[in-house]
């Protein structure tokens, strides 16, 4: 069982580039995923959401993976293993969440994993938040993924992307930025045959 972390700030496209890219890697004989949420708050609106779409939610919701809530993240994928034992966990990640943290957790008290990837968003509607000092969870995210998905392209010029691509391949010099538009499905392709890469590839 392979572990996919999607981490971005709040409303940067998580669940939507999750949807696309599961929508992408089940059809066939694709690969079967459990979704687990991780929303701060008390009410799980993605996870409804996605269950909706047709797919398998287990949700982790008052805390974060990150903080408070990394034993029961350690729990939840011991007991998804042992019941359902998916090809791969997809983890929404709260929009909070410090993906360094996360994977500290998982380094030491779940070495079971056959492999994990983290693909963190950036939101181009939102490029303030990238420009002269981001926050420090916000350099976290990009500089501990995998694969940095800049999305939201439909929503401003090639200028504008350009520069903030740069931006995040200099805080993260070692992972390939695409950008994308997850609402609009432009360039997903290319993101679900990279993970497809990834969860084909046995370590
Ligand atoms: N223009 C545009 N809007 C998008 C795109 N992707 C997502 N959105 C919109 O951005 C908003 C937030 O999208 P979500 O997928 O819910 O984002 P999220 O990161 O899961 O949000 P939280 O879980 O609340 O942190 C929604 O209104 C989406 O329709 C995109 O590619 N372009
Ligand atoms: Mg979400």
């Amino acid at each position: 069982m392979k572990l996919i972390i999607i981490s971005g700030f709040l409303g940067s496209g998580k669940t939507t580039l999750l949807l696309g890219l599961v929508r992408r890697l089940t059809s066939g004989n694709g690969c079967d995923f459990v979704i687990l949420e991780n929303e701060v708050g008390e009410i799980g609106i993605d996870g409804v959401f996605l269950e909706k779409q047709g797919l398998q939610v287990k949700e982790l919701y008052s805390g974060c993976v990150c903080c408070q809530l990394a034993g029961d993240l350690v729990v939840t994928l011991r007991e998804i293993k042992d019941v359902l034992d998916p090809d791969g966990v997809i983890l929404e990640a709260s929009g909070l969440a410090k993906v360094e943290s996360i994977l500290d957790t998982l380094d030491r008290y779940y070495g079971e994993l056959e492999g994990t990837m983290v693909i963190s968003l950036a939101d181009l509607e939102r490029f303030e938040l990238y420009q002269e000092e981001p926050m420090p969870f916000v350099i976290n995210q990009i500089r501990y993924a995998d694969l940095v998905v800049l999305n939201k392209t439909d929503s401003g010029d090639g200028e504008l992307t350009a520069t903030m691509a740069a931006k995040l391949a200099e805080l993260n010099p070692d992972a390939e930025v695409i950008g994308v538009s997850a609402l609009e499905g432009s360039n997903l392709d290319l993101v679900a045959e990279r993970l497809g890469t990834w969860m084909r590839t046995t370590s």
